[in-house]
This record gives C-alpha cells, structure tokens and sequence, in this order.
C-alpha cells in the first residue's frame, strides 16, 4: 500500500523516526499508555478498519515466542523482508493502527513481549512524547498514521 504523509505533524514524525529502532517502540507504547482509554476500536471511523485481518495478523504474532514477537516487531520497524512484514504492508492504514493497538493491549494482557519494568525513554524520546501528547486528539491520530504507514516490507517497491 503506497504512503501517503498527512504533513499535519512532520517533524514530530521525522523525530520518531529518527530514533532507535527500540527507543520507536518504547515511545510507542508510552503514548498508548497515556492514551488510556481515548482510544477504542469502537470508535468513529472503525469501520474503515477491517477488525478481521488485524486481529488474523495478531493472532499469528501471538503465536510466536516472545523473543520472535520482539524481532518481528523492530522488523516492521526496520522494513525487514519477511510474511508477516509483507502481510502488514499490505493492509490500509487504518487496519495498520488496529493492529498497533491490539498488540499494545496484547502487551497488557501478557499475550505479547511486555515492556522491560526500567525501560527508560532517551531525553529525545521523553521530549517527543510530550509533544505528541500536547498535538490534540486529530493530530494525534495523523501522526500515528503517518508512524505506522510506512512500516513492514512493500513487496510493490513503493
Ligand atoms: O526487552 O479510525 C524494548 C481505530 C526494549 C479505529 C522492548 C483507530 C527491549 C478506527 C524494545 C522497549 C481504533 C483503529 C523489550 C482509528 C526489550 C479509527 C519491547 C485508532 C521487550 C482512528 C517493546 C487507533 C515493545 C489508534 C514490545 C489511535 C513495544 C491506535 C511495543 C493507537 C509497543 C495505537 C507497541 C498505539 C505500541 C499503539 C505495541 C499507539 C503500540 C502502540
């Protein structure tokens, strides 16, 4: 699926990607847990998302090891050539932050690799996340979408 950026919030996206591979998903998942309950697959617009394959897509993630849960995640990340990688690149964005979502909550309910209890954001990472936090609810989900969309391996070249 080809990307397109919604330039509502370019550089806190060109920051996040600049970060380490480790520092991204740590970030990632503080701005979830800060999120709370803002976010519910129930929401305005889910319709978009097809709950299906996001949840086929976890459900194979959750199958694996916790070490390979890790691996496949920084694969996704790094644009790493693999079935799954492939998979996500080619679901919508919207279907892409479903998934995001439920293996954040994976995490909590203990199905997916949980974040190291001492885990510390670098001083970027922790400035990024105040940021973020301050862009509002809209602008929040264009970040994310423009986060997670480019994500996986596009077997197209795109
Ligand atoms: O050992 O329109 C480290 C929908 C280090 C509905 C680690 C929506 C070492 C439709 C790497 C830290 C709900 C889809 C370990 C909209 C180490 C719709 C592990 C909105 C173990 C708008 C780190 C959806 C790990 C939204 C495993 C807004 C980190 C969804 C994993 C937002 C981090 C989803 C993860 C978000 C983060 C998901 C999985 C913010 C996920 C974040």
């Amino acid at each position: 699926m080809t990307s397109v950026t919604s330039n509502v919030a370019p550089e806190q996206v060109k920051a996040f990607q600049a970060l380490d591979v480790d520092q991204q998903l740590a970030l990632f998942y503080f701005i979830y847990e800060k999120m709370g309950d803002t976010v519910t697959p129930a929401a305005p617009g889910a319709s978009k998302a097809s709950p299906e394959i996001a949840e086929g897509l976890f459900t194979q993630v959750k199958e694996l090891s916790f070490e390979d849960q890790l691996q496949l995640q920084r694969d996704l990340i790094t644009g790493k050539d693999t079935v799954i990688t492939r998979e996500y690149a080619a679901l919508s964005d919207t279907t892409k932050l479903l998934f995001w979502y439920l293996l954040a909550q994976g995490m909590d309910s203990n199905q997916i690799i949980p974040m190291p209890p001492d885990y510390q954001l670098s001083g970027e990472a922790n400035q990024l996340l105040t940021q973020v936090q301050d862009l509002g609810f809209e602008k929040q989900i264009a970040f994310f979408r423009d986060i997670v969309s480019p994500m996986g391996f596009d077997a197209t070249g795109a």
